[in-house]
Order: structure tokens, then sequence, then C-alpha cells
């Protein structure tokens, strides 16, 4: 063989794996919510419960702590098939994994919608087929309640007013009730319901102080990567800032960092006051530790929940359209390291 021919055999056999690779990996990625039809069949045999469920990805802890919650709860020994998927931060990806669950025909949809827009054309499909609909954690914006069945998840508006009134009492303990106070806020993803909750919540509170002056309110998307890069623009913007409301913890470590790096103190003996979202346990921790001021919880266990709903209907019952997670407020104050050790997430 001429050195010409044995480059081209090498440059053809690579282009074979490429193409085998690329075969291997669509199949894949199809496996995450395509049961195939033998399982569907068993889950007939078995009498199990077929239900998709569309998560938004796994941008924080949070998101983590729910996707657990919901796998923990709908296993084969309780009397599921579940099919999940991740739709990694795409709406697009959550229209085609519903989809997907209906030419399935499973006999329920769960879903977090990561933003409230452009739902209604999937969901008269989803009712069309008579599959029941349940969202958790994020709303959709829609004329038509009847596309959806029932609805969990947590008040983010109340969650926002909660870190408003936290604020307003905490500078009133610390004699600050009429200073000009300087805030940021680091939302979340754009459009989505924690993000619309939680910064309306806040406004609401903040518009009754006419101290407290909102220098920006911008996207950090929940990741920590993102806050980090927000923080040091809004460092480098605006020289004195006295609060930071960060609507989720990993936005916080975030936060956390790029201040400690410009040699900026936190929290309850520090110069900048750190309101957070979540309350997962990396964070308690740095509420126990003082750097977090506040952290208001939300509370991502909702797969016990959901099931309820599911059981109900079941049972030919009527479940409740819209249910409330209990969710509490923490401080140093009642941050016990028994609460620490025996959180879950
Ligand atoms: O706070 C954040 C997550 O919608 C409640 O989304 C959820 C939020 C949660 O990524 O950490």
């Amino acid at each position: 063989m001429t050195a010409w021919m044995t480059g081209f055999a090498q440059k053809a056999g690579k282009a074979a794996c490429a193409v085998i690779l690329l075969i291997l990996l669509l199949a894949g990625c199809g496996k995450q919510f395509d049961v195939g039809s033998s399982e569907r069949d068993k889950a007939e045999d078995e009498d199990l419960i077929v239900v998709g469920v569309s998560q938004i990805g796994s941008e924080s802890v949070w998101r983590t702590a729910n996707t657990a919650s919901i796998q923990n709860v709908f296993t084969r020994e309780n009397g599921y098939l579940l099919i999940f998927d991740n739709a990694r931060q795409k709406q697009e990806n959550q229209i085609k994994a519903i989809r997907n669950f209906i030419s399935q025909q499973a006999d329920y949809i769960v879903f977090s919608p990561i933003e409230e827009d452009g739902w209604d054309d999937v969901l008269y499909e989803a009712k069309e087929a008579g599959i029941p609909v349940i969202l958790m954690d994020r709303m959709v914006q829609t004329e038509d309640e009847s596309l959806f069945t029932a609805w969990i998840g947590s008040d983010f508006f109340q969650e926002g007013v909660n870190a408003g009134n936290w604020l307003a009492g905490y500078l009133e303990e610390q004699k600050r009730a009429e200073e000009e106070i300087n805030i940021v806020v680091l939302q979340g993803t754009d459009g989505g319901t924690s993000t619309i909750g939680r910064t309306n919540g806040f406004n609401d509170v903040a518009a009754r102080h006419d101290n407290w002056k909102i220098l920006e309110q911008t996207g950090g998307d929940f990741t920590t990567a993102k806050a980090r890069e927000e923080m040091k623009r809004l460092l480098d913007t605006y020289g004195d800032i006295d609060v930071v409301v960060s609507q989720n913890d990993d936005m916080t470590f975030g936060v956390l960092e790029e201040l400690e790096n410009a040699g900026i103190s936190t929290g309850t003996d520090g110069d900048v006051i750190v309101i957070s979202f979540d309350a997962v346990r990396s964070a308690l921790e740095k509420v126990q530790a003082g750097l977090i001021n506040v952290d208001i919880e939300c509370n991502p266990e909702q797969g016990p929940y959901i099931e309820q709903v599911i059981r109900k209907l079941e049972d030919g019952e009527q479940a409740e359209k819209y249910s409330y997670v209990p969710e509490q407020i923490f401080t140093r104050d009642n941050v016990t390291q028994e609460l620490i050790d025996n959180r879950s997430y």
C-alpha cells in the first residue's frame, strides 16, 4: 500500500468511528425518555402507573434535590414506571419530552416549566390525549386553567416578601432604618415563576421604604458561575453596596467568593448583608458561620406531594388545584447543628 492509500484508509476508519459514536450517542440520548414498547408492556402487565417527568435541568443543588425527591417516590416498588427527562435548561427540550410522553401514552405528565410562557400548544395536545398534567415548582401562564390538573410548589411571592420583611426588621434592629441602603439583586432564570415571585415580593416591601435604593436587578441564571461574573461587574460598577439579594444559594456561593476576593466581609459581623433563597445544607452552614444573614427556605421535596395528587386521581377523587409546600426562614438564631446534620439536601 502506498503512503497515500494508508492515509486514506486511516481517515476512512476515523470517519466510520465517528459515525458509530454518533449513532451510539443518539441512541443513548433517546433512552432518556424512551422506555421502549417491551418496558411499556411490562408496565401494563405489572399494573404500573407510567409517569413522564420533564425536569428543567441540573442547575442547582435545589434542582438535584427536587429530582431525587421525584426519583425516590416514583419507583417500581411503589407501583410506578418513571420516564425521566432532563431538559438541560431548554424549553424546546421540555416540549419535545412532553410530546414523547404523549406518544408513549404515559398515564400522567409531570413537569417544571423553565419559564411561564409558551406551553399552550403542547398542553392542548396532552389534554386531547386525555393525560392529566401536574405542574411542579414553577407555573405556566395560560388563559385556560383546564390545561393542567394541579400545581405543587412554593409561594415565591411570599418568599420575596419574607426577604424584604426580614431586611426591614434587621435594619431596624441595627438602628439603620433611616439610612440610605444600597441594594443589588441577582435574579434567577428569566421568565421563571421563582424569579418573578421573589422579585415582585421583595420589590413590594422595598416600595414601602424610601431609603432603600435598588441599584440594579440582574440575571444570574441560578448558577454560581454566572453570579460570580455578575457580582464582579456589580462591584466594579457600584462602589458602595450594603445588601446583596441573591435568589438562590448557588448564586450566593458565587457572590460570597467574589466579595471575599475583593476583601469585603459579609454577614452578621460583616460589611455587606447577604440574603439568600433555598436553604440547602451547604448554605445553612454559612448561615451558622455568620456569612449569610438569612436564608429563605424553598422546599424541593415535592415528590410525595405529587404522588398524593396522583393517588387521589387514581381513586377517582378531585385533587387540589394548588398546593403549597411548607417553608421557613433561617438565620443564625435558628440554624442548629441538628438541623444541618439531618438535612437531606
Ligand atoms: O430556587 C433554584 C432552582 O424554581 C424554586 O430553581 C426553583 C428554583 C430554585 O434552580 O435553586
